[in-house]
């Protein structure tokens, strides 16, 4: 009772302390967002209309009526001279005395997209030209208390782009399937902006420009603690040792005292001197009994709150605080007894991937809720996935996207944004592609479900496999060849490390070249089903250590494809339909060549549908039968096989695609039957020569007790044979529990009717 009282009184102490410490010493760090009084136009016009930033000139036309719904029907091509166009953004704010008093102000402005000119106050501060940064302008010094205007003026990225493509001394290339010129299509190579704005094989092509992330004005005094990353370097039951990096700026010598809690409880304190300028700081601590962040599946995916706080004297000085996971991960890539195997091991377990390819979920990046991304991350949890791909032709997610996944302890595989071109090398790529990378990592290396960091998407493969290499002459391979090792070598690992050294670096997805390309040695895009025609079937066989891509195509629900058309338009043919559907062949021109695949493989598996509405059924009933049969053989060959992550989870507008959840977040059928087959466990019926065998893939962290029911009947439901087998399933195994021959089963009934079931009880 005693000690209960004390501890209270003590408790209302600390917080009265708490409370005076922070109004005596409360820290001048502040942020104040500049969301409000924006307008635009297009250059060269009068009316300045209301803007929402963060957003684009697209949704900013919307919002003014002055174009229709981009998706609707061929709306799309009606609206390319939007990106042709020069744009203007403006808003006028106000300062606080408190804020001014500062002896630092930066204008911190979080994404411009792409080519801008910012003016404050008339004077020029910034030539932006990279979708992907973060600027922060030093601006006290032309900042006032009243009416600051900040103007930001956008050019049309076509000018600079093709200014860029003609001084390059070499052609460069992109496999960018849009029914526009190739000439415009590859301009995007040069410009530092998402490429899929540029058109691909599941979107459409919205050139977008506009202030597409926050702008805010930073404010702080001597000292200003930047950056902090929390990582784990070992666990135990007792224990986790953990690292702490700090990046500091103070603007002289200071002796401060550095603190840091971990949910409220103080875990490392220490006295250090500042040097002028920028301070690096680093330091161990560690954290007991830790309660782990595991993957979806297998544990909770637990947080941890960090709070670090330098003081000078009494004062504090600058506060940051973060959200971690304390977990380990390795992705072994190391030589073994089959090749070179990948794999993903978290807190000391090898961990088998199942996951899809993410792309951006809509052309306009700002339309996406916080409520969306969260339907989208639940989407993949609820169908068991525990690694999600950030594909390169997208861009680095929204902080949202990364703290769900850390929720949801879904993996990242995060890409750097390069996909399917040849790049530039010029110095300037160089520095820009550097600094886009430190600002990203920067803000992504505290989220525990960042696995690993990838160089590119296909770049490898266009030119080996694809054979652009062709294109060019003997010197000219030698040169590109030479840009691409600095890029995907050096530059881009170099600033990974500098950002982060904690993560392992994949050059490019997929390390393997492509389709038959030397699958015993790292992550494999499987093709050959669809874009090779080959039947479902070859995914048996065709199965590398990490199938990081595979898919099908399949056509929207009704209810998705009513929102782009009219009832005239719901023909495969239609014009309207033929706009919704990207997948063109090599020479980009015929529109029908995704449809023509789509019917090729329903001619082999099912019946011709009978109507528009049945054959977008049917679509995805062939889409769900061969990602069926790809997941399938990928977890029987487990450990073999440690990942796979179909293309593609979803949509950025309403499409024919691989995606297995459309646009208006309705599940495919594939998505269903992702959700069964990516439990923990997995039952395959497969067919080896002569016999049935009956597999099972365990992912779970304990042994399972169990038994296994087979039953043979026809489709009356006569049962003619049935099996119930106790099992054991070790943790992490697939192996094969039932084996019969197909002579026993059969002899003397109809095969043709004869279904065969397996579940475990
Ligand atoms: C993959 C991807 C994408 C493309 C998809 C379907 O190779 O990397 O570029 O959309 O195939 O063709």
């Amino acid at each position: 009772m005693l000690y209960y009282i004390f501890t209270l009184r003590s408790l209302i102490f600390l917080g009265m302390s708490i409370l005076l410490f922070s109004i005596k010493g409360r820290t001048q760090q502040q942020t104040m967002h500049l969301q409000r009084n924006w307008e635009f136009r297009q250059n060269g016009t009068t009316v300045w209309m209301p803007a929402t930033v963060p957003g684009c000139v697209h949704t900013d036309l919307i919002q003014n009526k002055k174009i229709e719904d981009p998706y609707f029907r061929t709306n799309e091509s009606k609206q390319q001279w939007i990106g042709e166009k020069d744009w203007e953004y403006r808003t006028r704010f106000d300062l606080s005395a408190d804020m001014l008093k500062n002896k630092y102000l930066n204008l911190v402005l979080e994404g411009l997209d792409t080519y801008a000119d910012v003016f404050l106050n008339g004077e020029r501060i910034l030539d932006a030209d990279n979708m992907h940064r973060t600027w922060k302008i030093a601006c006290k010094d032309k900042l006032k208390p009243k009416d600051n205007i900040l103007h930001i003026f956008f050019h049309s990225v076509f000018k600079n782009g093709m200014a860029l493509k003609e001084s390059y001394p070499i052609p460069l290339f992109q496999y960018a399937n849009n029914d526009q010129t190739i000439a415009d299509s590859m301009i995007s190579i040069f410009v530092r902006k998402a490429g899929y704005h540029f058109g691909w094989d599941w979107g459409p092509r919205f050139i977008t420009a506009g202030i597409w992330k926050p702008i805010s004005i930073e404010a702080f005094n001597e000292i200003h603690l930047d950056g902090l990353q929390i990582s784990t370097q070992s666990i135990s039951k007792a224990e986790a040792g953990m690292h702490a990096r700090m990046e500091v700026f103070s603007d002289s010598e200071n002796n401060v005292d550095i603190l840091l809690s971990a949910e409220e409880q103080e875990v490392h304190q220490q006295r250090i001197l500042l040097k002028k300028g920028w301070n690096d700081i680093s330091f161990n601590f560690s954290i007991k009994n830790p309660r782990l962040w595991w993957s979806n599946g297998l544990g909770e995916a637990n947080l941890y709150r960090f709070k670090a706080t330098i003081k000078s004297k009494e004062k504090i000085e600058s506060e940051k605080e973060i959200q971690t996971g304390i977990r380990t991960l390795r992705v072994v890539h190391a030589p073994d007894k089959n090749g070179k195997s990948l794999y993903i091991e978290l807190n000391g377990r090898p961990v088998f991937m199942k996951g899809a390819n993410y792309i951006p979920m809509d052309m306009f990046t700002n339309r996406t809720t916080d409520a969306q991304y969260e339907r989208l991350i639940q989407h993949a949890a609820e169908t068991n996935m525990n690694m999600l791909r950030v594909w390169g032709g997208g861009y680095f997610e929204k902080d949202i996207f990364y703290n769900l996944c850390d929720k949801y302890g879904i993996l990242i595989w995060q890409d750097m944004l390069f996909a399917c071109g040849t790049y530039p090398g010029t110095s300037h790529f160089y520095e820009s592609v550097t600094e886009e990378i430190k600002d990203n990592i920067k803000r992504l290396r505290n989220h525990p479900c960042i696995a690993l960091y990838n160089g590119n998407n296909e770049v490898d493969v266009a030119y080996y496999a694809w054979t652009w290499k062709n294109k060019y002459t003997p010197e000219q391979q030698v040169f590109y060849e030479k840009t691409m090792k600095t890029l995907f070598g050096e530059i881009i690992p170099k600033a990974i490390l500098t950002a982060d050294s904690t993560r392992y670096y994949h050059p490019t997805s997929p390390n393997t070249g492509y389709n038959n390309i030397g699958y015993e040695n790292g992550d494999v895009h499987y093709w050959n089903v669809w874009h090779g025609k080959e039947p479902f079937e070859s995914f048996n066989t065709s199965i590398g250590r990490f199938m990081s891509e595979y898919g099908f195509q399949s056509y929207p629900l009704l209810e998705t494809v009513k929102t782009f058309t009219h009832p005239e338009d719901r023909t495969l043919d239609s014009e309207v339909m033929q706009a919704h559907q990207r997948c063109m062949a090599d020479d980009m021109k015929d529109k029908t060549y995704g449809n023509s695949l789509i019917i090729h493989y329903m001619d082999q598996y099912y019946h011709t549908p009978k109507d528009f509405e049945s054959y977008l059924y049917v679509s995805q009933l062939l889409q769900k039968k061969g990602l069926a049969m790809a997941i399938e053989a990928h977890r029987r060959n487990m450990p073999f096989c440690m990942g796979t992550l179909y293309w593609q989870l979803n949509d950025c507008w309403p499409v024919a695609s691989w995606s297995s959840v459309d646009y208006e977040g309705r599940w495919k059928a594939a998505h269903f039957k992702v959700k069964e087959l990516y439990g923990n466990q997995m039952i395959s019926v497969w067919k080896e020569k002569d016999s049935i065998e009956i597999h099972i893939a365990n992912d779970a962290t304990d042994e399972k007790k169990g038994t296994l029911q087979v039953t043979l009947m026809n489709l009356n439901g006569k049962v003619f044979k049935q099996f119930h087998v106790p099992v054991i399933l070790k943790q992490n195994t697939s192996s094969i529990y039932l084996k019969q021959s197909i002579e026993y089963l059969t002899t003397g009934k109809n095969k043709a009717e004869l279904i065969f079931t397996a579940s475990l009880r």
